[in-house]
Parts: C-alpha cells; sequence; structure tokens
C-alpha cells in the first residue's frame, strides 16, 4: 500500500443501530481525502470515476429561469432575494408556451435535459398546473425534466412526478455548521424534508451545495459528509462555485483557489461513486485547464448554454469545442451496474484507500 492509499482510512460504521445505511463517511474521513496531494486525489477520483461510468461521456443540461427575482428567501449569494438590491427585476411565472419553446432550442442545441427554476420558497397552489403542463410538455420532446421550484409539501411532490418529474434539484449548499451564516430564512431540517418527500415520491433527487462562500475545507467536507451519507445519496449532485454577485452580502468575498474546487469534485466522486457530479454555476471563472481537470476528477455533467439562471455561462459553441478537443462526448452517463443499490454509500469500490 502506498504512502497515499494510507493517509485515507475507510468510513466508520455508524453508532447509530437503527440508522439503514450502516456505513458513513465522518468528516474527518472526507477532510483527509481533500488533504491528500492533488496527484493522488485526482489519479483516486478518475480511478473510481471508470469504474463506475464511461470515461469520456458528458450529460447535458440546460437551465431557464422560468420565475425570476422576488424571492422571499435570504440565501446570501443570490441574485433573486428581494433582501439584497442587486438591479434584477422581479417578473411572473413564465408562460408554458414559452418555455416549451426555450426548451427546443436546447433540445436542437444538444442538451439532453432541461432544468427549470423558480425564485419561489415554495410554490403555491395556482403554480402547480402550470408546472405539470411545462413537464408534460418538455417531456414530450424526448428531453429529461428537472425542476427547482423550494421547498415542497408532500402533495405537491406526488404531483410533478405524476406530471412526469424525472429529477427534482434542491441543494443543501453548504455544511450544517457553516448554514447558519448564508440563509436564515428557512432551516437545513427544512431542506432535509423537502429532499425526503422528492424521494417518497419517486423523483430522483439532485442535491449538491455552493463552493467558494467563505467556508472552511472542514464545512466543505461537511457539505460532502452530508451528501454522501443520505439514504441513497443523490442520483444527481451539482457542484457550484460562487458566483459573486454585487449587491449580495457575497459580493466581495474572496475567490476561492481554483484547485479547491477541483479537489470538491474529486472528493464528490470518490465518496458518491454512482452519481452524476455536475461541474455548476461559475464555469465562467475555470480556464479551458481547470476544466478539463474537473473532469479528469470525474465531473460527468454540466450547464451548457450561455445563459444559467440569471448569471452567464460559456457559450455553447466554447463548450462544443472544449469537449471535442478533449475527447469527451455528449451523452446520458448511467452508473455500470445501475441496479446496484447506492445505499451502501461507502462500501468501497477500491476508492476509499484501504486496499
Ligand atoms: N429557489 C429555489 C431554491 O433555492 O431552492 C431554486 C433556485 S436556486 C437559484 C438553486 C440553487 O442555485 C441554489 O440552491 C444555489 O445552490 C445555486 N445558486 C444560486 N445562486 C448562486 C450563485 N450566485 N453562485 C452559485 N450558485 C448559486
Ligand atoms: C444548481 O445547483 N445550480 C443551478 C441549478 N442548480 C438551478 C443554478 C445556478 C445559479 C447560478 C446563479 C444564477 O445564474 O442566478
Ligand atoms: Fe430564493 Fe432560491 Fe435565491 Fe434562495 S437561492 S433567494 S430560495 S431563489
Amino acid at each position: 500500500m502506498t504512502e497515499a492509499q494510507n493517509a485515507v482510512q475507510p468510513p466508520s460504521r455508524a453508532t447509530d443501530a437503527n440508522a439503514s445505511n450502516a456505513q458513513r463517511w465522518r468528516v474527518a474521513d472526507v477532510v483527509a481525502l481533500y488533504e491528500l496531494p492533488f496527484n493522488d486525489l485526482l489519479y483516486r477520483a478518475q480511478q473510481v470515476h471508470r469504474e463506475h461510468f464511461s470515461a469520456n461521456e458528458i450529460q447535458l443540461s440546460t437551465l431557464l429561469s422560468i420565475k425570476t427575482g422576488g424571492c422571499e428567501e435570504d440565501c446570501k449569494y443570490c441574485s433573486q432575494s428581494s433582501h439584497y438590491d442587486t438591479g434584477l427585476k422581479a417578473e411572473k411565472l413564465m408562460d408554458v408556451d414559452a418555455v416549451l419553446d426555450a426548451a427546443r432550442l436546447a433540445k436542437q442545441s444538444g442538451a439532453t435535459r432541461f432544468c427549470m427554476g423558480a425564485a419561489w420558497r415554495s410554490p403555491k397552489e395556482r403554480h402547480i398546473e402550470p408546472i405539470k403542463d411545462m413537464i408534460r410538455g418538455v417531456k414530450a420532446m424526448g428531453l429529461e425534466t428537472c425542476m427547482t421550484l423550494g421547498m415542497l409539501e408532500d402533495d405537491q411532490a406526488k404531483a410533478l412526478r405524476e406530471a412526469g418529474l424525472d429529477y427534482y434539484n434542491h441543494n443543501l449548499d453548504t455544511s450544517p455548521e457553516f448554514y447558519g451564516q448564508i440563509i436564515s430564512t428557512r432551516s437545513y431540517q427544512e431542506r432535509l424534508d423537502t429532499l425526503e418527500r422528492v424521494r417518497d415520491a419517486g423523483i430522483n433527487v439532485c442535491c449538491g451545495g455552493i463552493i467558494g462562500m467563505g467556508e472552511s475545507r472542514r464545512e466543505r467536507a461537511g457539505l460532502i459528509a452530508q451528501l454522501a451519507n443520505m439514504d441513497p445519496y443523490p442520483e444527481s449532485v451539482p457542484i457550484n462555485n460562487l458566483v459573486a454577485i454585487e449587491g449580495t452580502p457575497l459580493g466581495d468575498v474572496e475567490p476561492i483557489d481554483p484547485f479547491e474546487f477541483v479537489r470538491t469534485i474529486a472528493v464528490a466522486r470518490i465518496t458518491m461513486p454512482r452519481a452524476v457530479v455536475r461541474l455548476s454555476a461559475g464555469r465562467q471563472q475555470l480556464d479551458d485547464g481547470l476544466q478539463a481537470l474537473c473532469f479528469l476528477a470525474g465531473a460527468n455533467s454540466m450547464f451548457y448554454g450561455d445563459q444559467l439562471l440569471t448569471t452567464g455561462n460559456p457559450q455553447a459553441d466554447a463548450d462544443r469545442k472544449l469537449l471535442e478537443r478533449l475527447g469527451i462526448r455528449a451523452g446520458s452517463p448511467e452508473p455500470r451496474d445501475a441496479t446496484e443499490s447506492r445505499e451502501s454509500t461507502a462500501s468501497c469500490s477500491g476508492g476509499c484507500g484501504s486496499h
């Protein structure tokens, strides 16, 4: 066993006898991964990636803000919070037809998933019917559907599933310890409750967070441990690089070392081997070389299209060229053994360093 492999202990057993997920990642285990020499960490992540996914395939998701601005929540990073003056104009929920037009363009451009986001704390009952029409219409084009609408009640999650929703995005954003410094208007537990409702309704879970909000490495590890210990862990894990928005409390936060961002992708890959890990917001701050490192670290999805929700994204043309230069093809990455349960999150497949 090499020195680097020795550096990370296998995940510990949970002490809670009632926990159905018997193996858990301790925050210390995740910190130990972060602390590996960069090359060792990327080598390990690439091994895990190749064991579970085809190595040169990426999933392309296009985002659309279906309801922009005026949000009552106080997320300190967000351009859409009504608590801050970011110069963004609040809009109403878009018409179904306009949403379907945008989805059609996304499909023509090569996306396979269409993600629709609303600046809501939670949807109101009157929103559910048009939302269902959007889901049905987008699905009918042969695109996968994803919605992110804030907190959901049980019956709302079920209604979205009945309309055919494939994924629901609801992020934990950061570790439980740092969370209070970022959001005060909804609790960590409320986020976990929504995620449980989504899971119970039979919708795939898309859940991740943001890196570079001033959190410590241990707090980044705390977010990853939370995600990896979900039972089962999310199918889709978006890792966002903070887009600093003028007018928000995080508008002038010091940008994170981009290698720390790459490390986070690698750590997510190792701890959630069968999840699709998405290189999400903040790609404009990463040059081609850094993005290539993110793919090497195990990212196998990204947002594709010139716009995220309210901020920019690399031009689709430039992305196509980048993927071509790297020999990465657009597709629908599926974990090799899709029937293998993701419940045993830390069951070692050679990536934990204990062999
Ligand atoms: N309002 C819904 C909610 O927050 O659940 C859905 C939309 S919200 C914009 C979705 C996610 O985008 C957030 O949870 C956050 O992780 C990410 N996000 C928002 N603004 C961001 C920014 N400036 N930089 C990076 N990620 C951001
Ligand atoms: C996620 O984790 N990132 C996306 C999506 N889920 C909805 C949103 C990124 C937003 C970036 C800032 C903006 O464009 O407003
Ligand atoms: Fe609202 Fe979502 Fe922005 Fe928070 S992240 S302010 S909930 S739109």
